[in-house]
C-alpha cells in the first residue's frame, strides 16, 4: 500500500505523516517542475529517493512521467522526447523505481467540472458534469481546473499549456483512432525494452473519463481496448494501472472481471481504488472508499485482485477534503489514509477468510 506524495515543496503534505498512515510503505512521486518532455535528472531523481527513504518509506512508484504531445501526435519531432523518456527511465532504474505509471491521454489529463463540490456531510470532491463540461471549451475547463486548484500544481494541466490547447484539439480532429494507436505503439516499441532492462514496469492510466470529449481520441477505456493495447507490444514490461474511478465512471465496465484478468496474466503492476457516486450516466461525483458510498463494490474488486494472484502496488487514489484541511484538491492526506486502511482491511478480511496456498 503506498500514497501519491508530491516532492520539492509542491504538497502540503509533510512526508513524515504518510509514514504514519499505518500499513502504508512508500509512495508514489513525480517531479512535478520538469517540463513535460525534458529529462528527469539522476541526481533529482536520487535526492528525492533520498528524502522518502530517510523518511522510512520506499520509492519504487513514479506516477507521472508525462508524455510530450509530438509523441502523441505522432510528429516527426517526437524522437528527441523519446530518447528523454529513455534516459528517464534509466535514471528511475538506477534509483530502484519498479513501476512508471503514465497516461496517454491527448491534450489533457483528467477533467472534472468542479473540484470542490460540497456533499451534505459539508465534505468537498471532484465531480463531473457532462453537459457543463461540454458546454465550455477546453480552455475554460482548465482556467476553471486551475483557478480551484488552490495554488498547488495539477499535473497534466500546466498552465502553460493552456494557450496551445486549442490548436492541439484542432490537431486531433482530423487524427484518426488508428493512427492514434500507431503513434502509442511506436512509443511502446521504444520505451518497453528499455524499461525491461531497467527494471520497471510500465503501467498506463486509463483515460479519465473514458468517453469521448471535444472529438479527442481515447484509448484505455475498457477491456477490449485494454487487451488491444497489451498486444500492441507484448512484454509483462507493459503493463496497466487499473484505477477503478477512471473506467468506473463508465458504469458497463466489469472492474472485478478487469482486475481479475490482468492480474491473473501478471500484467497489473499498480492499482488506483477509488469511489464514485452516479447520479446519471455521464454525471458523477467522486465520493469516499467505501463500498456503500459509491457504485463501485470495492470488497468485490479487492477479492478479484486477491483471489488471482495480485502482488503489485495499490494506492488510494482521489480522496475528498475533508476536517478542514486545506490540500492539493483530491489529494489531502485525511480521506486518503481512511481510505488506505479501509483497503487494508477488506484486503486483511479477504486473505484470512480465503488462505492462498
Ligand atoms: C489520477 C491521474 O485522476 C486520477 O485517477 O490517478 O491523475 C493519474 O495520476 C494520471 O492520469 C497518471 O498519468
Ligand atoms: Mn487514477
Amino acid at each position: 500500500m503506498i500514497m501519491r506524495w508530491f516532492p520539492q515543496g509542491d504538497d502540503s503534505v509533510p512526508i513524515e505523516y504518510i509514514r504514519q498512515v499505518p500499513g502504508v510503505c512508500g509512495v508514489a512521486v513525480m517531479l512535478s517542475k520538469i517540463p513535460v518532455g525534458e529529462v528527469w535528472p539522476l541526481e533529482d531523481v536520487l535526492g528525492v529517493r533520498d528524502k522518502v527513504r530517510a523518511a522510512g518509506l520506499e520509492m519504487e512508484v513514479v506516477e507521472s512521467v508525462n508524455i510530450h504531445e509530438d509523441i502523441k501526435k505522432g510528429l516527426s519531432t517526437r524522437d528527441r522526447y523519446i530518447e528523454n523518456y529513455q534516459t528517464t527511465i534509466r535514471h528511475l532504474g538506477r534509483a530502484g523505481v519498479k513501476c512508471l505509471c503514465y497516461n496517454f491521454m491527448p491534450v489533457m489529463d483528467w477533467a472534472r467540472s468542479a473540484l470542490a463540490r460540497k456533499l451534505p456531510d459539508d465534505s468537498t470532491v471532484l465531480s463531473y458534469r457532462d453537459a457543463e463540461v461540454r458546454a465550455w471549451n477546453p480552455a475554460e475547463v482548465a482556467r476553471s481546473m486551475i483557478g480551484e486548484s488552490r495554488g498547488f500544481s495539477l499535473p497534466g494541466w500546466e498552465p502553460e499549456r493552456i494557450p496551445a490547447m486549442a490548436a492541439d484539439i484542432e490537431f486531433y480532429q482530423s487524427v484518426t483512432q488508428d493512427e492514434y494507436w500507431k503513434n502509442m505503439k511506436y512509443f511502446l516499441d521504444a520505451v518497453v525494452p528499455v524499461a525491461e532492462k531497467s527494471g520497471i514496469r510500465m503501467a498506463i492510466h486509463p483515460d479519465d473519463p473514458p468517453w469521448e470529449l471535444f472529438g479527442l481520441p481515447k484509448v484505455i477505456t475498457n477491456l477490449e481496448n485494454i487487451r488491444k493495447f497489451l498486444a500492441l507490444h507484448d512484454s509483462k514490461a507493459n503493463g496497466i494501472t487499473l484505477c477503478t474511478g477512471s473506467l468506473g465512471a463508465e458504469q458497463k465496465n466489469d472492474l472485478p472481471a478487469i482486475g481479475r484478468e490482468l492480474a491473473a496474466a501478471d500484467r497489473l503492476p499498480f492499482v488506483h481504488l477509488r469511489n464514485i457516486k452516479h447520479l446519471t450516466a455521464r454525471d458523477f461525483d467522486e465520493s469516499a472508499h467505501l463500498t456503500p458510498c459509491g457504485d463501485n463494490d470495492m470488497f468485490a474488486i479487492v477479492k478479484a485482485l486477491y483471489d488471482a494472484g495480485f502482488d503489485g502496488y495499490i494506492r488510494p487514489d482521489h480522496g475528498r477534503m475533508i476536517w478542514g484541511e486545506n490540500a492539493r484538491p483530491g489529494y489531502g492526506l485525511y480521506d486518503r489514509a481512511l481510505g488506505a486502511n479501509y483497503i487494508l482491511g477488506l484486503w486483511e478480511a479477504v486473505a484470512r477468510i480465503t488462505p492462498r496456498s
